[in-house]
């Protein structure tokens, strides 16, 4: 059998492995390493180059999470490989599957002390899910193929593959080999006596509540989580990472918890006998982070593939190891044909609380507030595009707001809540759905975290759009500035900033900008249906507050819901 060297045996694998996408930099070196790449992978797999490391990670995270195909990233060793770093964190935390490849091209070099060398596997062993060095070439095509199953599978995440230069430039003969990793082995099913357990403790309760986390995303448990809730008659709430898990019309469907989540929402975690959490793991952004007031009148039953999460956190009374789905399934298999329950006191009790705190806002005055144009934006496009949020004020009421009617729509980087996301993760989305409209949501802050992407967009001919809220703040700093800091603004307002529009058409976008509010819905109906890509830069109230918010410290029910709830 003919032999091939390392180089071609990783891209003979990741075509059969069904990867059409890659992202890496377009940096000359690694340009002469995908330059190598003969003809005949580069009609096959598109190879975006993005301008800056840390973007191209995100976007093969935006494209992973829109998509639910792994994100397929390369870069060299060193400066290159360090700087995705905080994509590859960002992933871990919001369990999305990358596969990042370190492909080291320098003959000459290979000890850690030579130019551009990095000690990846070391670097990156907290933030990804896995990783390998890979040190022979008969080695290679099985850890792509395992890199590939371990972030896939299970609770998805980042695996590292690091490549030296002798196992790319070595030779073997070239099999797509079998995997079977004898110590990772994934549960699908919950154990039966645990599902009984949950079931009971459902039948018993009188004001159960889900909790539906991202989890419910990554395994495509939608129609099972609405049988679910239906056939049990229970309420559903869940986390920002669960946003899209849920119809958001269905009459079941509460709202989402946590430090800026509903009214109504919150106040059912904090009054709720039985808490349902599925593919969530009580993070302090959902549960406030005062662990020992968490639903202190409830029981909590916790679905999830990863075990490491049960009693983390919060002490759990029904743990359930297992797929969402499958585990829903099981459930559901066991409802009592005679179960009947009134639940009518505790639905309507979760209305009377969305009724005296609903989420709500009102434009008036001269200055257009950046929640009258999330909510103009969910009306224009019907809630059905896929938006990718940077991080602040306008994370929290794209959430709010934006009424997300599907799954794999709402890329936010929860976990970590990493500023710059939402510009690179956008551009993956859009490789990862070219079918749908993807939109990037930012602030003027996040926005200068990454908008040299700008020219991967344009270089790309995506139709894209982005929309640059600018209150010439990072108004989430200057937010708890003005609530628990005494309005000291410190280092919270830009002095200078770039004209937003002129970014744009230097890089050969379209852009356009939007001041006054009566402007607002034509402006935004013409950026939209603009082709290419399209930056709209809106100027908004760098006073306007997200509300609710948890207080500091406080459990669940307390909530300030105007500043002079502040004590
Ligand atoms: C990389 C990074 N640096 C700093 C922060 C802390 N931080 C969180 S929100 C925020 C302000 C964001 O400002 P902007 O993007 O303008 O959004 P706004 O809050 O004004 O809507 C900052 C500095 C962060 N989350 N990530």
């Amino acid at each position: 059998m003919k032999k091939i060297n390392g180089r071609d045996i990783l891209f003979e694998i990741l075509l059969r492995e069904n990867i059409d996408t890659i992202f890496c930099t377009a940096s000359s070196r690694e340009t002469d390493f995908l330059g190598f790449i003969p003809g005949k992978y580069q009609d096959k797999i598109k190879f975006v180059k993005a301008r800056h490391e840390q973007a191209a990670a995100h976007m093969a995270d935006g494209y992973a999470r829109s998509s639910g195909k792994p994100g397929i990233l390369i870069s060299l060793p060193g400066p290159y490989g360090i700087n995705t770093v905080t994509g590859l964190a960002t992933a871990h935390m919001d369990s999305s599957p990358i596969i990042s490849i370190i492909a080291d091209i320098d003959p000459w070099t290979y000890n850690m002390s030579s130019f551009n060398k990095t000690d990846h596997v070391g670097i990156t062993q907290s933030c990804t899910k896995h990783n390998y060095l890979v040190k022979k070439t008969t080695d290679l095509a099985k850890t792509i193929r395992e890199a590939i199953h371990v972030a896939k599978t299970g609770r998805p995440g980042p695996v590292l593959v690091d490549i030296p230069f002798p196992v790319l430039a070595g030779e073997e003969e070239f099999v797509f080999p079998d995997i079977e990793i004898k110590s990772y082995k994934q549960p699908k099913k919950g154990r039966p006596s645990q599902i009984k357990r949950a079931v009971e403790m459902i039948l018993s309760s009188e004001r159960p509540l889900i909790f539906g986390g991202g989890g419910l995303i990554l395994s495509g448990a939608r129609d099972e989580l609405i049988e679910f809730a239906h056939s049990y008659k229970i309420p559903v709430t869940n986390t920002l990472m669960g946003i899209g898990s849920y119809p958001p019309d269905d009459p079941y469907y509460v709202n989402w918890i946590g430090m800026h989540g509903a009214y109504c929402a919150n106040m059912a975690v904090h009054e709720s006998d039985l808490i349902i959490s599925i593919g969530a793991r009580f993070d302090d952004r959902a549960t406030g982070g005062n662990f020992e007031r968490f639903a202190p009148k409830a029981k909590i039953i916790h679905v999830d593939i990863d075990p490491s999460t049960i009693d983390k956190n919060i002490i759990v009374h029904c743990p359930i190891i297992g797929d969402a789905k499958e585990v829903l399934k099981q459930m559901l298999e066991i409802i009592p044909a005679d179960f009947k329950a009134d639940r009518t006191k505790w639905f309507s009790q979760i209305d009377k609380w969305d009724e005296e705190h609903p989420l709500s806002y009102s434009q008036t005055g001269e200055k257009i507030k950046t929640t009258f144009v999330i909510d103009k934006l969910s009306e224009i496009t019907n809630g059905e595009s896929i938006i990718a949020s940077d991080v602040g004020q306008h994370q929290m009421w794209l959430a709010q707001f934006y009424i997300f009617k599907n799954p794999r729509a709402h890329l936010s980087s929860g976990g970590l809540g990493t500023m710059g996301f939402g510009l690179p993760a956008a551009i993956g989305a859009k490789f990862g759905r070219p079918d749908k409209q993807v939109i990037c949501v930012s602030g003027d802050g996040s926005f200068q975290m990454n908008m040299q992407e700008l020219g991967t967009a344009v270089e790309n001919e995506m139709d894209l759009k982005i929309i640059v809220l600018n209150n010439r703040h990072h108004g989430m700093v200057r937010q708890w500035q003005t609530l628990f800091f005494e309005g000291n603004y410190s280092s919270s307002r830009f002095e200078v900033l770039p004209d937003f529009v002129k970014v744009a058409k230097s890089f050969g976008a379209e852009g356009f900008h939007i001041s006054k509010p009566d402007e607002l819905e034509e402006g935004l109906k013409e950026a939209l249906s603009t082709d290419g890509v399209v930056l709209v830069e809106i100027d908004v109230d760098y006073e306007e507050m997200v509300y609710p918010m948890l207080s500091p410290g406080g459990d669940m029910s307390e909530m300030i819901v105007q500043p002079t709830d502040v004590t």
